[in-house]
């Protein structure tokens, strides 16, 4: 890469270049240095439960199918038949035990496996290896309490390495909770915004959440109505912020678990959480209870956000440098009645979804801060990153580089700094090499 690329992000300094959200070599750099490498997530148990049931998903610009293997294990394949490369599986849903290629006919297993091939014997003379033709199989697929993320490499960490620091905030909530479930299938809508400009909102964005979303606030009451046109300031214990060492973050907002849903859902919710934090708090400690029913944006570095309590599950898929494949599923507790699930699963359509009225907010502003890298002046120009800079804390009083404010860029800088450490490397030893003082990069960062 070229030494200006190289200084795309520059967080010792809090600055980054604005091109990184409209440059298409960019782009091609981290189809192969960041989906090539991360975990990325494919789809939830729950939507997968039986044997043969699969779906067609995304990683990065790349279509996979996901199937439930005979032994419950999950595998994903490019869906990509190895003859001619025509699209294998045309469906986004269903259950097979295998699947034939459209164009000529080969058949394969959701094993992967070649199985058939029309007149293999007359037409390749017996001389057509079968295992050499299976699909391409995605290296790795993990479990993480029903979530199934796959990775192209299989040097990777484990998924619960990768989260690293994150998994302690994380736990409660996907974990101690009895679990979650999506709800499927996903809404799929493109937006003309770079994939990144959604991810990083969600890793660790409250400053918009006030000003951006004041009239979703007013309109809708939510318990974050009182934030509604930044009318009061952010009081001292409203939050944290956290940033791991892969680049995953999110954000605490305390006692917030109703989220964005309007006030038909704010005391059923509350009154859910409130009985399930009293259980959790004998199981995990009141600590991690209190982060139970508290809010969590996040994001799983590098595409799949969440806004726990709120039940908002997304993957950001990258079709162009200005283009964002976005996908929509509803995440619930396992247990909750199911009358709750439906109302939870509308607000989030309502709020979330394709032209929900929080998600068009956002998209207003990812399309025009990518729209303005069109300019060639103002693309080789640097952001402002500098938000509480100095202040983050390792292993403080929680793990990971935190910040003691619901309002700030911490885990902002987390993402880019991993995203940096990524786009540089060759190899996960690489990406490794390039974090193993991630935290003290973070905690001494100065502005220029
Ligand atoms: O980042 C967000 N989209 C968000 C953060 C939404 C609600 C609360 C906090
Ligand atoms: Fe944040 Fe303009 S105030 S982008
Ligand atoms: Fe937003």
């Amino acid at each position: 890469m070229s030494n200006q690329e190289e200084n795309l992000i520059d967080v010792n300094h809090g600055t980054q270049l604005h091109k990184m959200h409209g440059d298409q070599k960019v782009l091609e750099q981290e189809l192969e240095n960041v989906f090539g490498r991360s975990w990325l997530f494919l789809t939830h148990e729950s939507i997968i439960p039986n044997h043969g049931d699969y779906v067609v998903t995304k990683m990065g610009t790349d279509e996979v199918i996901v199937s439930r293997q005979e032994n419950g294990d999950v595998k994903a394949f490019l869906n990509v038949c190895r003859h001619r490369g025509a699209q294998l599986c045309p469906h986004e849903a269903g259950n097979a035990k295998g699947f034939v290629c459209s164009y000529h006919g080969w058949g394969y297993g959701n094993t992967g496996e070649l199985q058939a091939v029309p007149f293999d014997k007359e037409v390749y003379g017996g001389l057509l290896d079968k295992c050499k033709n299976s699909l391409h199989e995605v290296a790795k697929v993990e479990n993480y309490n029903g979530f199934i993320y796959g990775c192209f490499d299989e040097n990777s960490p484990s998924f619960s390495d990768y989260l690293g620091d994150l998994k302690w905030f994380l736990d409660p909530y996907f974990e101690h909770s009895g679990g979650l479930e999506l709800i499927g299938p996903p809404a799929r809508c493109l937006i003309k915004a770079n994939w990144k400009c959604s991810a990083e909102n969600f890793v660790g964005d409250a400053y918009h959440v006030g000003w951006t979303h004041a009239s979703a606030l007013r309109t809708g009451e939510s318990v974050f109505t009182p934030l509604a046109g930044n009318s009061t300031p952010p009081t001292e214990g409203l939050g944290l912020q956290i940033t791991s060492k892969f680049g995953s973050g999110l954000g605490v907002l305390w006692d917030a678990y109703a989220g964005i849903h309007d006030s038909s859902l704010i005391n059923d919710m509350m009154q859910w959480a409130t009985i399930k934090e009293q259980q959790l708090a004998e199981k995990i400690g009141a600590d991690r209870a209190r982060i139970y029913r508290s809010h969590l944006n996040t994001t799983i570095f590098p595409n799949n956000s969440f806004l726990t309590g709120s039940g908002v599950f997304k993957t950001w898929q990258p079709i162009d440098k200005d283009t964002t494949e976005v996908f929509t599923w509803t995440m619930v507790e396992k247990d909750m009645p199911e009358e709750l699930k439906q109302r939870i699963a509308m607000s989030v359509q309502r709020t979330f979804g394709v032209a929900g009225y929080w998600e068009s907010d956002d998209n207003d502003n990812m399309e025009s801060e990518t729209y303005m890298t069109k300019g060639f002046q103002a693309r080789n120009k640097n952001l402002n990153a500098q938000m509480g800079i100095g202040n983050d804390v390792y292993n403080g009083k929680y793990p990971g580089v935190v910040c003691e404010s619901a309002i700030g860029e911490t885990s902002y800088r987390g993402y880019y700094r991993a995203y940096s450490a990524f786009i540089n490397a060759n190899s996960w030893h690489e990406i490794e090499d390039k974090s193993s003082n991630w935290a003290d990069i973070l905690t001494n960062a100065k502005t220029k």
